[in-house]
């Protein structure tokens, strides 16, 4: 039977006076890779921040599948104290490889898995504690779940990715200084040494007390050093990245202006709760020296773990696609949490739910009405390469134009409600404010607008016909650079548009 949780968000349980670096050990910027030596030669932008080539990845990849499962999947919790036993935990029909072909065949790119929660109970049999499930009756105590999730991952050709909860309710010198430092280092070693690549480490911000009654001041600096030095082409996420920053909160919504770049003194460690962390996490901020896109976590269900009394309140694939539009389409990542059964299994209904957000999706991608237009701009030359397919080619004015304009000759029969925009983000991070117009009886009539674009910024409109549209760059800190335009339909033509703001 399922227990009643509290409803507590990580921000109960932020620390205060946390060691922390963020930004210190941000991996260098990649090299500009366009391929249009003409489009290239605008570098106002060389001041700006950039992001890596893991980063770069990191964002391209749009999709990331969270998997919370341990103790708490048995207890009916969303946060065990750490005084679970071992002995609950007895998966009768694990399958990751059914976790890693759902997530494979609805268009997902990772997988981050809770290695260990706040409880502390290990899904590897680490040599740290018998707090795992070496102590359990799954698989007569001889099972290694961290080795089943990443060999499924690597079956489907998934990106792997672990969250290793700082806090631990378990471990007996937690909040004891170094020796909690170096115990948690050596969790992190195991995981980062004994499973092959990662592509994404996940660092939480709770920071409770622990079974002494103590709360750890965590050693950033030490922590990010180790991932840095054992897997350096992962990226390490939290409030404050170093390369990816939590988007502030769990609703699946990231700020509808929404930049890559950060300041980082506004957010500088995990778990920072001043007036502004809110805006800064949600916002970025256009004059930030550092590279840190946002990643937009929430869960398909209410708990962050399976609750039997939750099955029926899996989200629909519709509502799916809203979070896809308010995080993927504002410049951020979706990293979706879906939860496995007791059994070790995704539930039936939320297969179906990720099923149909895939079918959603593929409806939406499957024809571009701007692909091959004719297209013509304001100044420069590439305006073809906005409607080219090709992410790395974009059209820029040249110069230091900081605006400019961008028109596509459209086919007579080209409908379509969602229109799709990509920055050359390889380049960073410039628009601030655009606008979309389509010709209608002889005249420009304003379709949309917006702010920040970023790697994809997705508009939803009514449905639209129109000979021709223009992009209307209004405001850009640097030359903009326009990698695309693509027009799309949806498959449901009577949804909410929140980000519509034309008539
Ligand atoms: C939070 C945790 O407290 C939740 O249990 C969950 O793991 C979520 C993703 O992060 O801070």
């Amino acid at each position: 039977m399922s227990k009643p949780w509290p409803r507590w968000t990580r921000r109960n349980f932020l620390g205060t006076g946390v060691a922390g670096l963020a930004g210190a050990l941000a991996p260098p910027a990649i090299a500009a890779t366009a391929r249009s030596a003409k489009t290239t030669t605008a570098i106002a932008s060389t001041s700006r921040p950039r992001p890596s080539a893991a980063q770069l990845a990191w964002q391209r990849e749009e999709l990331s599948m969270f998997v919370h499962f341990t103790v708490n999947t048995f207890t009916g919790r969303e946060w065990g104290d750490g005084s679970e036993r071992p002995a609950i935990f007895n998966p009768k029909a694990l399958d990751a490889r059914q976790w890693a072909r759902t997530a494979k065949a609805c268009g997902f790119r990772s997988m981050i898995l809770t290695a260990k929660h706040h409880d502390g109970f290990c899904l590897w049999p680490t040599k740290t504690t018998a707090h795992s499930v070496a102590s359990s009756p799954w698989r007569d105590g001889k099972g290694d779940l961290v080795r089943e999730f990443t060999d499924a991952c690597r079956a489907e050709g998934l990106g792997v990715g672990f969250y290793l909860s700082p806090w631990d309710r378990n471990a007996r010198v937690y909040g004891e200084g170094k020796a909690y430092d170096d115990f948690y280092i050596e969790q992190l070693t195991e995981l980062l040494t004994g499973y092959g690549p990662v592509v994404e480490v996940w660092f939480d911000g709770a920071n409770g007390e622990g079974p002494s009654g103590k709360r750890q001041q965590y050693d950033w600096a030490r922590i990010h050093r180790t991932v840095r030095e054992l897997q350096p082409q992962a990226v390490m996420f939290s409030d404050a990245g170093p390369d990816v920053r939590w988007i502030g909160n769990e609703t699946g919504s990231a700020g509808s202006t929404c930049w890559a770049s950060v300041d980082p003194a506004r957010v500088p460690r995990p778990g920072a709760d001043d007036p502004w962390t809110g805006e800064a996490l949600q916002q970025g901020d256009p004059y930030g020296a550092v590279w840190r896109p946002g990643e937009t976590d929430v869960s398909i269900r209410p708990g962050w773990f399976w609750h039997a009394d939750q099955d029926a309140k899996v989200r629909t694939p519709q509502n799916l696609m809203n979070l896809y539009f308010t995080s993927v389409g504002r410049n951020s990542k979706l990293l979706l949490n879906v939860p496995p059964t007791p059994d070790g299994l995704f539930h039936d209904n939320d297969v179906r739910a990720l099923e149909g957000f895939a079918r959603l999706r593929e409806t939406l991608r499957a024809k571009d009405m701007a692909r091959g237009a004719s297209a013509k701009a304001s100044a420069g030359d590439g305006a073809a390469h906005v409607v080219d397919g090709e992410p790395d080619t974009f059209w820029t004015p040249g110069g230091d134009a900081r605006e400019g304009w961008l028109e596509l000759a459209l086919a007579p029969d080209a409908a379509f409600d969602v229109i799709r925009l990509e920055e050359a983000i390889a380049h960073g991070q410039h628009v601030s404010n655009y606008r979309i117009d389509a010709w209608r009886e002889g005249a420009w009539v304003p379709l949309t607008w917006g702010t920040t674009i970023g790697h994809c910024k997705l508009d939803r409109v009514p449905p639209t016909r129109a000979e021709r549209l223009r992009l209307v760059i209004e405001h850009a800190y640097a030359s903009p650079r326009i990698a695309r335009i693509g027009l799309h339909r949806s498959a449901d033509a009577a949804w909410e548009r929140p980000d519509h703001h034309g008539d």
